[in-house]
C-alpha cells in the first residue's frame, strides 16, 4: 500500500473478503454493523463526563457512579441492537449478559457467532483512564441453515477465531484487527466519522522492557511468579533489567501498549484466583490471538492459551501474553508454580 493512501476499514475489510473466493459478504456486513456499534459506545465514552456536567444524571450522590453503569449496559445493548437483525450471527455472547444472547425470532439466522466485552476496564471511566470494546468472531459449527445458534457455537476455542479486535477508547480512538492474516490499526476520524487504517502488519518487538502485572496480588503469587516479577527487577544492564512497571487495569489498553512496545502482561493463576481474573472467550482470546498474528505468544501459564477448549462462556482464564522471548523466558519461572498447584492439590 502506498504509504499516503486514504482507506477505511470498510473498505479494508471488504478487500480482505474478496480475496476468499467463497465469501458471501455477510462477513464484511458484519463487521461493518459491528462498527457502527463502536462509534456510537465511542461516542458515548466521549460524552460521559460531559453527561456529567449538565448534570443528565439528575444530581444524584453518585453520579458517576450512576454514569459508569449507564456506559456498561449502554455499550452492551447498543451491540445486540447493532448485530441482532444484521442476518450474519445465529447467537452471541456478552461480558455484560447471562448465557447465550439469542437472535430474535423473526430475524435470519447466520453463520457467525460475535462474543464481547462491551466496555472493558469500566472501573476506569470515571479517573479518565483508557477504556475499550472487546470482539471475537467464530464461524457457527451446528448445521447453517437457517437455524437458530447454540451454546456448541459458542464454545469453541480460540484458535478457531475468524477475526478478532478491539477499539481503544484512549487519547484517540483505534481499533486494531485481524482476521487471520496480520493486525492492522485503524485511527478514528471524528470529523470524517470513520476509522481510517493507520498502520498495517503490526509486529510485536521480540523483547520489550515493561512488565505489566497487579503487583497487589502478590501475597497470594505462587513461588514461580515472585520469582520472574525479582527477576525482572533485578539489574542486568545487558538484557535490559530492571523492567519498567507499567500497569493500567485496563486490559485493552496494557495489551496496546505491549503490542505497540513490547515486554509482557500477566493476569496469572494465583492462590485466591486459580483462573486468573480475565474472561476466555471475549477477552483472553481475542487478546490472545491479535499477539499470536503480531508474532508474539500468549500461554495460560501451561500451554498455548487458544486451545483451551471452553465448558462456559463466561470462565475465566489466566493469561501471561507479549514479546515471545519475555514469554519463554516467563513460562521457565512458571513451570515452578505448575508444580506447586499440583502439589498443594494433592495435599487436600
Ligand atoms: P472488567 O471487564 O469488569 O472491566 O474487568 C476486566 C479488567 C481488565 O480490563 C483488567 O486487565 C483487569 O480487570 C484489571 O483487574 P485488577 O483490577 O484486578 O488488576
Ligand atoms: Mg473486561
Amino acid at each position: 500500500m502506498p504509504s499516503n493512501q486514504l482507506i477505511t476499514i470498510e473498505r479494508h475489510i471488504a478487500d480482505q473478503e474478496h480475496m476468499h473466493s467463497e465469501a458471501s459478504g455477510k462477513f464484511s456486513r458484519l463487521l461493518r454493523d459491528l462498527m457502527l456499534a463502536v462509534r456510537v459506545i465511542q461516542r458515548e465514552v466521549r460524552r460521559a463526563g460531559l453527561s456529567d456536567i449538565f448534570g443528565m444524571a439528575g444530581g444524584k450522590e453518585n453520579i458517576h457512579g450512576e454514569m459508569v453503569k449507564k456506559l456498561d449496559v449502554l455499550s452492551n445493548d447498543t451491540i445486540i441492537r447493532a448485530m441482532r437483525y444484521g442476518g450474519h450471527l445465529c447467537a452471541m455472547a456478552s461480558e455484560e449478559s447471562f448465557g447465550l444472547i439469542p437472535i430474535p425470532d423473526d430475524a435470519e439466522k447466520g453463520s457467525y457467532v460475535l462474543l464481547f466485552d462491551p466496555l472493558d476496564g469500566s472501573s476506569n471511566i470515571e479517573v479518565n483512564a483508557p477504556i475499550g470494546t472487546i470482539f471475537s468472531v467464530l464461524h457457527r459449527v451446528t448445521p447453517d441453515n437457517g437455524s437458530e445458534g447454540t451454546m456448541r457455537d459458542l464454545l469453541q476455542p480460540g484458535y478457531r477465531q475468524v477475526a478478532a479486535g478491539y477499539a481503544l477508547y484512549g487519547s484517540s480512538t483505534v481499533l486494531v484487527y485481524t482476521s487471520g492474516d496480520g493486525v492492522d490499526v485503524f485511527t478514528y476520524d471524528h470529523t470524517l466519522g470513520e476509522f481510517l487504517l493507520s498502520a498495517r502488519g503490526l509486529r510485536i518487538p521480540k523483547r520489550g522492557r515493561y512488565y505489566s502485572i497487579n503487583e497487589g496480588n502478590a501475597v497470594n503469587w505462587y513461588p514461580g511468579t515472585r520469582r520472574y516479577m525479582e527477576h525482572l527487577k533485578s539489574n542486568d544492564k545487558a538484557s535490559g533489567r530492571p523492567y519498567s512497571l507499567r500497569y493500567i487495569g485496563t486490559a485493552v489498553a496494557d495489551i496496546h501498549r505491549t503490542l505497540l512496545h513490547g515486554g509482557i502482561f500477566l493476569y496469572p493463576s494465583d492462590r485466591k484466583s486459580p483462573n486468573g481474573k480475565l474472561r476466555l472467550m471475549y477477552e483472553v482470546n481475542p487478546l490472545a490471538m491479535l499477539i499470536e498474528q503480531a508474532g508474539g505468544t500468549a500461554t495460560d501459564g501451561r500451554g498455548r492459551v487458544l486451545d483451551v477448549v471452553p465448558t462456559d462462556v463466561h470462565q475465566r482464564a489466566p493469561i501471561i501474553c507479549g514479546s515471545s522471548d519475555d514469554v519463554a523466558e516467563a513460562m521457565k519461572f512458571l513451570a515452578e508454580d505448575i508444580e506447586a498447584i499440583e502439589a498443594e492439590r494433592i495435599a487436600k
